[in-house]
């Protein structure tokens, strides 16, 4: 079972692109994917809607699963693991959480739910790239985020223009020299099909 988190700030397109991401991936059925969804405050994932595409969904709520709630993210992976045994369980966790944070918490369900860590993907919103990382606290936030990701998703493209999307470039391969960078829209589909690529050919 392995396990992909869909991380970024608040806002930046994470559940759109969770749910275009899991049908890619479940390809009509021919993969079982699972969701991990933790909101504090955000905005609910229509549980209805995975369901009728035969996927499980669970969500976490009460706190961060890379601290107040660890435990309880361990505890549902493992019950995932039991009752659904999917291929890829995609989490998407809050605007705040520190990927290397949940993949540690992740691998606290470790053994018992044969858990490998898959890549992580980090969005970085193209439409407000100087409010991300120039805010102290914020700009802190987000360049650790983007230091752990494995892929960086400049997401929203659709909504800017190519130059705008080269500086969002510029600006996330400064903090990360090694993450692979795609251009992404949820509302086109632009780079979903690449993404899907991407966790289907990780090595773990
Ligand atoms: N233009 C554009 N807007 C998007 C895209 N993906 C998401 N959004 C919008 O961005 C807002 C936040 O999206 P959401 O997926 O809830 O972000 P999250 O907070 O990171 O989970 C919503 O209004 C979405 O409709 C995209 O690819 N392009
Ligand atoms: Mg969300």
């Amino acid at each position: 079972m392995i396990i992909i988190q869909v991380a970024g700030f608040l806002g930046c397109g994470k559940t759109t692109l969770m749910l275009k991401l899991s049908r890619n991936l479940a390809a009509g059925g021919a993969r079982k994917v699972a969701l991990v969804v933790n909101e504090i405050g955000e905005i609910p994932v229509d549980g209805k809607v995975i369901a009728e595409s035969g996927m499980m969904m669970k969500d976490i709520g009460g706190g961060c699963i890379c601290c107040e709630v660890a435990a309880t993210f361990a505890k549902t992976l493992y019950q995932i693991y039991k009752e659904f045994s999917p291929e890829y369980v995609l989490v998407e966790p809050t605007g705040v959480a520190v990927p290397h944070q949940v993949s540690l918490a992740a691998r606290m369900s470790g053994r018992d739910a044969k858990v490998a860590i898959g890549p992580a993907i980090v969005l970085f919103d193209a439409t407000r790239p100087a409010e991300l990382l120039d805010m102290d606290m914020l700009g802190q936030l987000v360049t650790t985020q983007i230091k752990d990701a494995d892929v960086i998703a400049i997401s929203k493209v659709d909504a800017v223009d190519m130059a705008a999307v080269k500086e969002s470039v510029t600006k996330v391969r400064e903090i990360n020299p090694k993450a692979r960078i795609l251009n992404l829209s949820s509302f086109t589909g632009m780079g979903i099909d690449e993404l899907t690529d991407i966790i289907l050919n990780w090595e773990i």
